[in-house]
């Protein structure tokens, strides 16, 4: 593909976007978009979000937040002061400035799929426009920009650093996680030195602080080590608690005495699975990429069969401790505690929870729900029966798969004859019942 060629300067345009009232555009108005969204509309810029889907764009304008991580209140103040959300791409060419944050999921075989990308540039060519800085969040392999971005503005009949700017910036959105995209330092790198200089004076109003690098593909590459970092360490934590179990050590008690360590150490937690939309996906772009280039990625592919393999574990764990009762799986009357990815969230996209009640079910148990993150309706699309949390008699066993802070464990130990603590939360709490066993 040839690079356009690269000529003008950028000083009067970084200019404009470290001191002008400018407009930001968002395309894809998720947990990543609308808080992007809401920034922005909080820093005094015009926003304009633009989403395909009419029912998010509707919600939206109805001042009711489909964002756990934004507020009604937040959203009816940004509405106030003129934040506009649209189905009409066309609005977008009145942005000076478009970040893109949409979905980038894998496809049937554990590929990338680009698809939304592939959308968001074709959208980004039909409103490109002189003067604009086109910035691309979603998780990617290394090179997606130009090989995405770049070609759309070119279609527009725009040149790279003469009329249009263009960079990679990762969100970093940890959902439930109660820092504000502000606070949360922002890695950006244009896919030339010049678009990289426009684009950190653009964030520079969004955020706090801004750390440019020298291209998009460093950016890129940026996201994925963060979050294969991640992978790769839960995968060792859950070998490492298997390994515990079989030789008798409590792991929940081996990672806090390790955490005291007060350099070297990160701890993470044993669980049942990876789940949510990051950290399972991630790291399987920078696998595909690196596949691209004969490059075998041993620890991203040993983490990922470690980590998909906990939920048999649990079960296997599980079917141990009813056996020990001269039970089955089969027949018994199991309560899920916990079906999000993660506590406090109501995000059950990935989550490992629902993998282990998937297994626990094809295996003959009559598996009940109890999640006050999810509704009834959803638990009962999950094939799951709603368990009362007024009576949580009449359970074989219940196992601890997502930590909410609003459930009462000390309530389901002294209900259920049997419980499988995956998440450490009774040691965590203090809580001590003979009837609890943990991963
Ligand atoms: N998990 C463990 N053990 C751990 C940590 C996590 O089993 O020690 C599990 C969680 O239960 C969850 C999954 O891994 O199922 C992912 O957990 P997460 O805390 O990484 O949550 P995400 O995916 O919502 O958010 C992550 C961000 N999290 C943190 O930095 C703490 C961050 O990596 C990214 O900003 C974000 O993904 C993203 O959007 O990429």
């Amino acid at each position: 593909m040839k690079r356009p060629t690269i000529r003008g300067s950028v000083t009067d345009r970084e200019r404009f976007f470290a001191e002008s009232t400018w407009t930001a555009g968002v395309i894809g108005l998720g947990y990543v978009g609308l808080p992007l969204v809401m920034t922005a509309s909080r820093r005094g810029l015009s926003v304009v979000g633009f989403d395909v889907s009419d029912a998010r764009v509707a919600t939206l304008i109805s001042g009711v937040s489909p964002v756990d991580d934004v507020d009604d209140e937040e959203l009816s103040d940004a509405l106030e002061q003129g934040a506009r959300f649209t189905t009409d791409a066309a609005a977008l060419a009145d942005a000076d400035a478009i970040f893109i944050c949409v979905p980038s999921p894998l496809g049937q075989n554990r590929e990338p799929d680009l698809s939304h990308i592939e959308s968001a540039a074709q959208t980004v060519a039909q409103v490109a426009r002189p003067g604009q800085l086109i910035s691309l969040e979603s998780t990617t392999y290394p090179g997606t920009t130009e090989d995405y971005i770049l070609p759309a503005i070119e279609k527009a009949g725009l040149v790279i650093d003469e009329s249009i700017w263009v960079a990679y910036s990762p969100e970093r959105v940890s959902p439930g996680d109660d820092l504000k995209t502000a606070d949360i330092p922002k890695v950006v790198g244009g896919v030339t030195p010049d678009s990289g200089m426009v684009a950190a004076a653009a964030y520079g109003r969004l955020v706090s602080s801004v750390h440019l690098v020298s291209s998009a593909r460093a950016a890129e590459m940026t996201k994925l080590l963060e979050n294969t970092y991640r992978a790769v360490n839960i995968g060792l934590i859950n070998e490492i608690a298997q390994l515990s179990h079989e030789l008798g050590i409590d792991i929940w008690e081996v990672v806090d005495a390790a955490a005291t360590k007060p350099f070297g150490f990160q701890p993470f937690y044993p669980g049942p699975g990876v789940g949510g939309h990051c950290i399972p996906l991630d790291p399987q772009y920078l696998a595909w990429r690196a596949r691209g280039a004969n490059f075998a990625t041993r620890f991203i592919e040993t983490a990922e069969q470690i980590n998909s393999g906990m939920p048999e574990y649990v079960v296997q764990r599980i079917s141990s401790m009813l056996n020990d009762e001269g039970k089955a799986i089969r027949g018994s009357r199991i309560l899920a505690v916990g079906l999000s990815y993660k506590p406090d969230i109501s995000d059950d996209r990935e989550s490992a929870s629902l993998e282990v009640t998937r297994r626990l079910s094809d295996r003959g148990a009559e598996v009940a729900g109890l999640d006050t993150f999810i509704d009834d309706r959803r638990i009962e699309k999950h094939g799951l029966e709603v368990a009362n949390d007024g009576d949580l008699t009449g359970f074989d066993l219940a196992v601890i798969l997502t930590d909410h802070s609003s459930i009462s464990y000390e309530g389901i130990a002294r209900s259920v004859p049997l419980v499988f603590d995956t998440r450490g939360v009774y040691r965590r709490l203090g809580l001590e019942f003979e009837n609890v066993n943990a991963l």
